[in-house]
């Protein structure tokens, strides 16, 4: 059975919704398609900050007033170092931009509500998704209930994340790739207990970085920097509370335990692919570039791609005629990729205590550390990049 659309966006994780969701409002006939099931959409934990421009877009398309009603606004976050805590005012020096503490489980959601309430074409289950060679007049073939299934489209957008297909689709030699793995991962727990902190802590202790952030004020969200090797089994409950007590610990702080409801190891890698184009093919999203998640980054990222690839399929398809736009749209998303690889790259390494580091390194990361502390440059700068560069929206 055989279709035609404008755009075909496989992969409906927080890239691919948001593009439908702004094609939708521009005018532009999209369709996506997506492996999985709603349910296993809707329940990945992943993400748990939005920018300040994240906020922004998802209110101005019509998706954020759950946000606006249940996402926590946070001023600042808290370091934690050396047995002293510090908060980092980003509000103030920032010109008042925030974060958003808010799942992305619930942006998720938020879009597949609303994708769901105009009917826009949305199909889950799509099994044995392909690209067809010709990435210049692309085909998706994939089968949905049991229906061998081609889409014809304009363009292919690639929002199927670092596993996805699309991809992998682009010919030998055309993609440049950067990648670089850490001597770590990350144990994160979803904990049913009111969080012990009004705001994120990042802490540095000598056994390894730890997180205290959160989803509501009924639930906590807490990380352990643990072996990339390690194993969650080796990992009860109460081992990991001992450990984020030790490694948050400090003189004004006490952590609340509670029941855990889940556990899991994601490990930690930087990885660029390059050109985020290749013919109608456009890669958006984790389908192009992977950060350490100590930044908050990778979910900002992939709306901060969107919204450049919208704006310029609206202009080509919808408006103008002009491609302009799509010619500029992989090296403006690598500029900001790039920014954001920097950071998360920065705040990792400061953060963290890598096993093969020396102790000059970890006196280098303590040195940052206290700078971040004492000098409004420096705090401004983590500010500016933790709370996200303005979008270029034209
Ligand atoms: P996604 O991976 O979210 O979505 C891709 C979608 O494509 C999925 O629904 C997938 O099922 C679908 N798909 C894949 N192959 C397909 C195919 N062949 N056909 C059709 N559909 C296909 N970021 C942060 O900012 N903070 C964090 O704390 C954080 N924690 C993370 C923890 C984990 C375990 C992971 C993996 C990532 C984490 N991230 C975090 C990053 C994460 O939030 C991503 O940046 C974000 O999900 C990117 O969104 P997408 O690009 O839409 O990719
Ligand atoms: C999260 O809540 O999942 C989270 C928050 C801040 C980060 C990373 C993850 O830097």
């Amino acid at each position: 059975m055989s279709e035609r659309t404008q755009v075909a966006i496989v992969g409906a994780g927080p890239a691919g919704l948001l593009l439908g969701r702004l094609l939708e409002l521009g005018g532009v006939e999209n369709v996506i398609l997506e492996a999985r099931d709603r349910a296993y959409c809707e329940a990945r934990i992943r993400a748990g900050v939005l920018e300040q421009g994240t906020r922004d877009v998802l209110i101005e398309c019509g998706v954020g007033e759950r946000l606006e009603r249940e996402g926590l606004v946070h001023t600042g976050i808290y370091l934690h170092f050396d047995g002293e805590r510090h908060r980092v005012a980003i509000d103030e020096l920032t010109g008042g931009r925030c974060v958003t503490v808010y799942g992305q489980t619930e942006v998720v959601k938020d879009l597949i509500a609303a994708r769901t309430a105009s009917g826009a074409p949305l199909r889950f289950g799509c099994e044995e998704v392909t690209l067809g060679e010709d990435l210049e007049s692309p085909v998706v073939g994939y089968r949905h209930e049991g229906v061998e299934r081609s889409l014809q489209a304009d363009v292919v957008a690639g929002c199927d994340g670092f596993h996805g297909i699309c991809r992998a689709a682009i010919p030998a030699g055309v993609l440049r790739v950067w990648e670089r793995a850490y001597p770590f991962a990350w144990l994160g727990i979803l904990a049913e207990v009111p969080p012990s902190t009004d705001e994120l802590i990042y802490a540095r202790h000598e056994r390894g970085f730890a997180l205290h952030s959160m989803r509501s004020r009924a639930v906590g969200r807490l990380y352990l920097q643990v072996a990339p090797e390690a194993d969650v089994a080796q990992w009860p409950d109460e081992r990991v509370w001992e450990e984020l007590e030790v490694r948050l610990g400090v003189e004004e702080f006490s952590l609340e335990r509670g029941p855990v409801s889940e556990k899991s190891i994601t490990p930690m890698r930087s990885f660029v692919a390059a050109p985020m184009r290749c013919g109608s093919l456009f890669l958006a999203g984790d389908a192009a570039h992977i950060v350490p998640p100590t930044g908050a980054k990778g979910l900002n990222l992939a709306v901060a791609d969107v919204v450049v690839l919208a704006e310029a399929l609206v202009e080509r398809l919808a408006g103008s005629s002009s491609s302009t736009g799509l010619d500029e749209y992989s090296d403006r998303c690598l500029a900001r990729v790039w920014r954001a690889q920097h950071f998360s790259w920065w705040m990792t390494s400061m953060l963290h205590v890598d096993p093969h580091d020396d102790a000059y390194s970890s006196e280098l990361a303590r040195s940052q550390l206290r700078y971040l502390t004492r000098s409004v440059a420096a705090a401004t700068t983590l500010s500016e990049n933790y709370v996200g560069l303005p979008l270029h929206r034209s």
